[in-house]
């Protein structure tokens, strides 16, 4: 069989030959409504309600306290190892305010604030960070899909389930992606680029670049000078954003959205953010961040400029933000008290979630590991 060529459109036969790559054709645009002083870029500002807009700064403000109290949580023996999230409060919120409940949310484990405003008790951070299965899952939470560690490879579930829904016909809904700039130079994450391309299924990947992949810098983990042009070469729209800006990845999500339930295929989101805290509880930043970028960044950081953008709205001050702290304090301490009253702790779960079914090599497993339990419990 003689295989015909075939030239994409794009190729322009008239260009000189040459293996320059200083000639770069292709763009990238970039999107901020919010500067870091909060202030606006009125022609862009979303059209979104002052309930809406308050939602968002309380889904913000309660991520970024959970946050700081997981952490002192851990440091006091009292919660295993886990991510903090502080400083990529927008880059996951905004997108959230986009969704429906009829979309599907498939997470990394950077993105506390989005889960929240998905519905997600806080309790639920506690029990997962400290080993119970429970914490992955809650009421209403079905189409929220649990914290994927695997870098990566929630980006082929998400494809998984966007070209299910095509299948199923199902044009009211669409899933929202959340991947690291880390996960950028894993296989699954283009293979699933490339299915979500040749399918054209209804997904927006949203790859927050926080700079660092654990102590890598973005720069020595790809040459790359933007991660949206990564798109460009699966002919899916790739775009930046300023991560740190609530409004801009809100405004970016919906339209994403709404392009995906037309039936206009996948996109892909750059949000430019900053780790602000270390990788996971047991990684020490100082040892390879830079201080002056460290600075730099918080100043930019998403909970104060938004603050000053709701302020200068007149919808926002003091008393409501002091109401605000002391409501979110209560809340937490309510969700830590629950949390630690439970007694229904069953060492062996992992072991009823490996297969569906009871598989006889995995209950040898689960036998010699409670036997070892008990033993350990005797000897103590
Ligand atoms: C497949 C896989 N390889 C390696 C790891 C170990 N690991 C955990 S987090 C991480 C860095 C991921 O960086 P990035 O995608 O930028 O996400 P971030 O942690 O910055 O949110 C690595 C390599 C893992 N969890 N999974
Ligand atoms: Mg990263």
């Amino acid at each position: 069989m003689i295989a015909k060529t075939c030239e994409p459109h794009t190729v322009d036969r008239q260009q000189p030959y040459a293996l320059d790559l200083r000639e770069r054709t292709f763009k990238i645009s970039h999107l901020q409504i919010l500067d870091e002083h909060g202030n606006l870029d009125a022609e862009r500002e979303p059209d979104l309600s002052t309930e809406d807009l308050i939602s968002l700064y309380r889904a913000m403000v309660l991520a970024r306290a959970v946050d700081q109290r997981l952490l002192k949580l851990q440091r006091q023996g009292r919660i295993g190892t886990l991510p903090l999230c502080t400083g990529q409060e927008a880059a996951s919120c905004g997108p959230v305010l986009a969704m429906t409940d009829k979309d599907w949310f498939v997470g990394s484990y950077r993105e506390l604030g989005g889960r929240l405003m998905r519905g997600e008790p806080i309790e639920n951070g506690f029990l997962l960070y400290n080993g119970y299965e429970e914490g992955s899952v809650f009421p209403g939470g079905e189409r929220t899909l649990p914290v994927s560690i695997i870098i990566g490879a929630q980006t082929l579930h998400a494809v998984g389930i966007a070209y299910a829904m095509k299948i199923r016909g199902e044009t009211d809904s669409a899933v929202v992606c959340f991947l690291g700039d880390g996960a950028t130079s894993e296989g699954d994450v283009h293979e699933a680029l490339n299915f979500a391309s040749v399918w054209q299924v209804p997904v927006v990947f949203v790859c927050a670049n926080n700079h660092w992949a654990i102590s890598l810098p973005r720069e020595k983990q790809t040459h790359s000078r933007t991660l949206a042009q990564k798109a460009i070469a699966y002919d899916i729209p790739g775009i930046q954003v300023d991560g740190n800006d609530a409004l801009a990845m809100y405004q970016v999500t919906k339209d994403a959205l709404d392009r995906a339930r037309a039936g206009g295929g996948p996109t892909f989101v750059e949000a430019v953010t900053y780790r602000l805290m270390m990788h996971t509880t047991s990684d020490d930043p100082s040892r390879y961040q830079p201080p002056e970028q460290l600075q730099a960044w918080e100043a930019r950081d998403p909970l104060s400029r938004f603050k000053s953008y709701l302020e200068a709205k007149g919808i926002w001050n003091d008393e409501r933000q002091a109401d605000l702290d002391a409501e979110i304090k209560q809340q937490i301490e309510d969700a830590v008290k629950a949390f630690e009253a439970r007694k229904d702790f069953k060492p062996d779960a992992p072991f009823d979630h490996v297969f569906g079914t009871k598989v006889p090599r995995i209950e040898e497993q689960r036998a010699e590991f409670l036997d070892e339990l008990r033993k350990e419990s005797t000897d103590a």
